[in-house]
């Protein structure tokens, strides 16, 4: 198992009972999430020892976010007390076909004072295998892009595998910004985790076309070479209604394009989905399975979270191995 740094916002989630609408809603449901902090969980489900470095308010919202990180056995001596609040995000779920909605509220949050603090990268990165960190934190401000790119080259300096999630919102920043930012942080990326419409919306690789496996390989092995990204992975997802997806896996290393079956799957909640496909990936490369041992395993990991609700799942190893041998691929462990 290795020790593994992760560096996002956390956030308070607000979903409303029985699929209600946000603007009518008298009750909202409670829960934490946050891309990087969905993927610190999952992966200390799997054994990690994960530090997660961020910000929280000194406030009672703020503990209960600390409570949480202590309960999921996330070390937090790197999540500073700050001025600000804590962000708060609202999911108005979807059911059949009306899909999902999130409402952002995360101005002035703790976590955007983090950047201009001084940060020990030496001490944070002491004997660290894997640092992860998404295109969300680079998206809220500019010194938020800063302190990615910092963190990114700090890590690679220090022989740190560096991960990166590309996890585009369209509600926080335009694809220009986007695509001047992945330019920035990808040549010091080790584990990329882009899809199709990353490459074509954002890194301007040519016209949005309908998804094709073949058109994703071009795409990964014109960044692996432009960047050294030695490992590119993601899902591809066709929407049937808001309960019903086809999910389908893909990684490409060694200049080589693997390619998971096609799950379809009945999704319970879908927000996280990605992150928990991130840690199982990340997990299973640490952990030195076979390529298409690594992408089951994210999917396996991925499928599971869309089971229950909330933005990230509490599966172990041996339940995500379980799940996948049954379901997906034999494998030797
Ligand atoms: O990947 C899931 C995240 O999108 C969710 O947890 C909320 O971090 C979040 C965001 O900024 O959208």
């Amino acid at each position: 198992m290795s020790k593994i740094i992760t560096l996002g916002e956390p956030l308070m989630r607000m979903t409303p009972p029985g699929f209600q609408r946000v603007k009518e809603t008298k009750e909202f449901k409670a829960t934490i999430g946050g891309a990087e902090l969905n993927a610190s969980v999952n992966l200390a489900n799997l054994g990690h020892e994960v530090a997660f470095v961020s910000a929280l308010p000194g406030n009672d919202l703020g503990e209960n976010v600390r409570n949480f990180l202590r309960e999921r056995h996330i070390d937090d001596q790197w999540v500073k007390r700050e001025e600000g609040r804590l962000g708060v995000y609202y999911v108005e779920e979807g059911y059949g076909p009306r899909s999902a909605k999130v409402t952002y509220d995360r101005a002035y949050s703790s976590f955007l004072q983090v950047a201009s603090q001084e940060w020990d990268w030496e001490a944070i990165f002491d004997s660290c295998q894997l640092f992860h960190v998404s295109g969300i934190t680079p998206a809220l401000s500019p010194s938020l892009k800063e302190l990615t790119l910092k963190a990114v080259k700090e890590a690679r300096e220090r022989n740190v595998l560096v991960s990166f999630d590309c996890n585009y919102r369209s509600k926080l920043w335009s694809e220009v910004e986007a695509k001047l930012a992945f330019e920035q942080i990808l040549p010091y990326v080790d584990v990329c985790f882009a899809g199709q419409k990353d490459f074509t919306n954002i890194m301007n690789e040519g016209p949005e076309e309908s998804f094709h496996p073949q058109l994703l390989e071009k795409y990964f092995r014109k960044a692996a070479l432009e960047y050294g990204i030695s490992l590119f992975a993601c899902t591809n997802r066709e929407v049937r209604d808001s309960q019903n997806h086809q999910l389908q896996g893909f990684l490409f290393k060694n200049d080589q394009l693997f390619e998971s079956q096609k799950h379809s799957i009945q999704v319970l909640d879908r927000i996280g989905g990605g992150d928990s496909f991130a840690a199982g990936i990340l997990h299973g490369m640490v952990e030195d399975l076979n390529e298409t041992s690594v992408l089951d395993f994210g999917m396996a990991s991925s499928i599971l979270k869309h089971t229950v609700k909330g933005d990230h799942s509490s599966f172990s190893e041996d339940e995500v191995f379980g799940f996948m041998n049954a379901h997906l691929h034999d494998v030797v462990r």
